[in-house]
């Protein structure tokens, strides 16, 4: 295995400038695991404080410049305030993720719940949530419904689908122009039973119906051990239905974890198939968004962890050698094909990066940049009183 050349070198780094990852909000706030939250010192205790970390992300890596909301977690009065105050951090306000999870009247269900009157709120919140997308300039409005029955006979499952689809088309209905309806599927919440979007293909065909501003989220969490996410990718990249990530390891029984902490060569492969696409510049449309929780670890550094694993894999993703690669496929020569995928893989970008973020004016560390920046000290003296953050559980 040879290093790469300049013009290689240049070009990833090129293309990693463009690279764009979105933080979430609720991954510096006190959150965790559905069975108990270990609260910790510094933690926001409202949005603001919430946006001011994620400016600090931003400002190390230099590639995570919005920051996600979630409502009602993240309500406020006054969405342009906290829009501009994002602005003065140096990120923008990103996707708005609904949440019609968390109250007593979604114990069935939310929006395919059988009483028409609580459908009637969860619609209600998901338009609400596309009024906040006017006013903090939002393109997405990400929807993640843990909705489906425990039992066999419990309810209709066809007709909890066509409360599915015509809640998204009301939703869909009430989207701007320059707006987009982002599904998500789960396998398994709120059962391995019964979930209403438990997969891709559930995710996929209402999209489908509903039209171009609907996309599937692939959330790296919400699959089968096993599943091949590499294969999602590149169907839903073909067909155009693919709208973004969240990103997360799903080892904590759900999605909770650091992207690409236990299995980089996955993030590896997916990140491969977005740089094969040609989906990875912002034009392309795709968002990069984290959704992890931090329940052990230190909330900052284990979202700046993140963000480095993220751009680590795409930098390795960068270095495939497409060209012989392509000739290896086509000559049938299946050992050649896979040394081109691990020759990339196996390359040590850390250089490259440091190099990278040297030439943006970065530290070349991050970590090691916050470690020394002293922010958790004062974070943690300011934030002392008052309520901190949870996630409302
Ligand atoms: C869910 C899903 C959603 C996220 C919540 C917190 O499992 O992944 O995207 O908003 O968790
Ligand atoms: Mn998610």
């Amino acid at each position: 295995m040879t290093q790469p050349d300049t013009r290689t070198l240049e070009r990833v780094k090129l293309a990693l400038r463009s690279q764009r990852i979105e933080t979430p909000s609720w991954a510096y706030a006190n959150s965790g695991t559905r069975f108990k939250v270990f609260p910790q010192e510094g933690v926001p205790r409202n949005p603001y404080e919430k946006v001011a970390d994620a400016g600090v992300v931003h400002q190390l890596t230099g590639v995570a410049p919005t920051v996600a909301l979630h409502i009602p977690w993240d309500r406020v009065d006054d969405y342009a305030d906290l829009a501009a105050f994002a602005g003065d951090h140096g990120i923008g306000l990103g996707a708005i993720n609904a949440n019609v999870f968390q109250d007593n009247d979604y114990k069935l269900g939310s929006v395919t719940n059988p009483d028409p009157g609580v459908r009637r709120k969860a619609v209600d919140h998901l338009l609400e949530c596309v009024d906040i997308m006017d006013r903090t300039g939002s393109r997405d409005l990400k929807l993640w419904f843990s909705d489906g029955t425990n039992y066999p006979g419990q309810d209709d499952i066809r007709a909890r689908q066509d409360r599915l689809a015509a809640a998204l088309r009301e939703t869909y209905d009430r989207l701007g122009d320059d707006q987009r309806l982002l599904l998500e599927y789960k396998l398994f919440e709120p059962a391995f039973y019964a979930t209403d979007v438990p997969d891709w293909g559930t995710a996929y065909a209402h999209c489908l119906e509903l039209g171009p501003k609907a996309q599937v989220v692939i959330d790296t969490g919400h699959h089968a051990p096993g599943t091949n996410i590499e294969f999602i990718v590149a169907f839903l990249l073909r067909v155009g239905k693919l709208g973004a990530f969240d990103f997360n390891s799903r080892f904590y029984a759900d999605d909770d974890l650091m992207v690409g902490s236990a299995d980089p060569f996955q993030l590896f492969r997916i990140m491969y198939e977005i740089v094969r696409g040609d989906a990875l510049a912002p034009e392309a449309g795709i968002a990069f968004m984290l959704d992890q929780c931090h329940n052990i670890e230190a909330k900052i550094p284990a979202i700046i962890r993140s963000v480095l694993n993220v751009q680590e894999a795409t930098a390795k993703a960068l270095l495939v050698d497409a060209d012989a690669l392509a000739a290896a496929q086509r000559s049938g020569d299946v050992l050649a094909a896979n040394a081109v995928l691990m020759d990339a893989y196996n390359t040590d970008v850390r250089p490259l990066l440091a190099e990278l973020r040297t030439d943006l004016g970065l530290d070349p560390d991050p970590m090691a940049a916050y470690a020394r920046s002293g922010y958790f000290d004062r974070i943690r003296a300011e934030r002392a009183g008052g309520q901190q953050a949870g996630w409302g559980a």
